[in-house]
């Protein structure tokens, strides 16, 4: 039988990388589509894998643009995929309120560029599509946990944004015959997750205290709770929802829940320092009472400050996912706990920083 194809979109990306080594590993041909200023490119690759599928051709990568609806016209005639992972977005909630338009254009239109190519193509009964939907739809949350069943109340232009495109995937499902679905994902990270992002930031942040080369770190709201779950995991979900024989939506999360700072003393505990909490709101400081043997850090040091910089003009305060439909229908459940996540993150920073010395 000849081997499935797939286009990600994305694949520079936390989880394109991700996803990209799991369908080299079941034996798909892997497309990526990568724009001309991706700066890590497929960096988050492994090289071994990269270069050894690069070598078999299982793995091409396409220059185009979610913006640019010919490129992706283009890409999917000459590719013409058995599988899409929609991942490509502008997908950082702090960077949508400044860039609102662009994010729009990015993650509603891009969405729906793509899905009209897959329509005026022709694609419709051959390729499955699978469209990267968030958490952050429930945004001002009206029930605990969160199902597919919850309403939807998104809170800032990224929420919006992949909010039509949600609905472009269903509708083009609905009016079409499209195999699409939604996974609905709540937070998840690795090593790999971009360095603007929360968990990442802390990681690497603690990494370059411990080595001398950062004072402090400066964060916004503390009190937000996520539900975090490993990038490695979520992947395998999405590939699960386009093996199933109907299209559906699925909430994919861990169902525990853990805010900013507990993912901070978590990350501290993990890098070797003792904690105490000072103060209250944007007074709040945590001060290392003990650091790791070998470290640039001294004791009664400030590790984190607020920086009302980083404040949200709208706050998503509180998430957690029931992955029940996914457990039962798609088998599957999450690998890592928060704690290991947090462990894996703060191992490998510390190795990249201290390589990196
Ligand atoms: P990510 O690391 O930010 O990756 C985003 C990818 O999109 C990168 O490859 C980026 O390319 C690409 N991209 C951005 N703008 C583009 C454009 N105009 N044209 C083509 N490509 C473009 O995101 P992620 O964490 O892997 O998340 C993957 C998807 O899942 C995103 O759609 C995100 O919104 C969604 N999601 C993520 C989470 C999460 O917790 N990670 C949860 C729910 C949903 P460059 O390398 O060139 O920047
Ligand atoms: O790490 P974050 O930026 O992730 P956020 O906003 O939850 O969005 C991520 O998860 C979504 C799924 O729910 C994805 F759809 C989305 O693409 C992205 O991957 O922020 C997490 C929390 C927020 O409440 C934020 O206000 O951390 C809080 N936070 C506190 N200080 C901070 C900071 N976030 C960032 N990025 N930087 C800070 O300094």
């Amino acid at each position: 039988m000849a081997a499935r194809t797939a286009l990600i979109t994305g694949i520079s990306g936390q989880d394109g990388a991700y996803l990209a080594e799991l369908l080299l590993a079941k034996g798909y041909r892997v497309h990526g589509l990568t724009r001309h200023v991706s700066g890590a490119g497929v960096a988050r690759l492994p090289g071994a894998a990269w270069r050894e599928a690069e070598i078999q051709g299982r793995l091409q990568l396409h220059l185009g643009d979610l913006l640019d609806g010919t490129s992706l016209t283009r890409l999917l005639e000459a590719v013409r995929p058995d599988e899409v992972y929609h991942l490509a977005a502008q997908s950082h909630v702090a960077v949508s309120f400044g860039v609102p338009e662009y994010t729009f254009d990015c993650n509603a239109l891009g969405t729906l560029r793509l899905l009209e190519a897959i329509r005026g193509l022709g694609l419709i009964g051959h390729t499955r599509f699978y469209q990267a939907s968030t958490s952050e739809l429930f945004g001002a949350v009206t029930e605990r946990p969160q199902r597919e069943s919850t309403p939807f109340r998104p809170r800032s232009p990224y929420a919006i944004s992949k909010l039509a495109a949600h609905w472009h995937a269903v509708n083009h499902r609905e009016a079409y015959g499209l195999f699409a679905c939604c996974g609905i994902l709540f937070n998840h990270e690795s090593p790999r997750r971009g360095e603007a992002f929360v968990s990442r930031k802390i990681s690497l942040g603690l990494a370059r205290i411990d080595a001398g080369l950062q004072d402090c770190l400066r964060l916004g709201n503390l009190e937000a709770r996520r539900d975090w779950g490993h990038a490695r995991d979520y992947v395998e979900a999405q590939w699960l929802m386009l093996q199933q024989p109907a299209p559906d939506d699925y909430v994919i999360a861990t169902g525990e829940q853990y805010s900013v700072r507990e993912f901070f003393q978590a990350a501290a505990e993990e890098a070797g320092f003792d904690l105490a909490w000072e103060g209250e709101g944007i007074d709040c400081v945590a001060r290392a009472t003990a650091v790791p043997s070998g470290s640039r850090a001294r004791a009664g040091q400030v590790l984190l400050r607020i920086d009302p910089a980083h404040l949200r003009p709208s706050e998503v305060p509180d998430l957690c996912g029931d992955a029940g439909k996914a457990r039962t229908q798609l088998g599957w459940q999450p690998r890592t706990d928060f704690r290991a996540l947090v462990r894996e993150m703060v191992a490998h920073d510390r190795a990249v920083v201290r390589g990196a010395g």
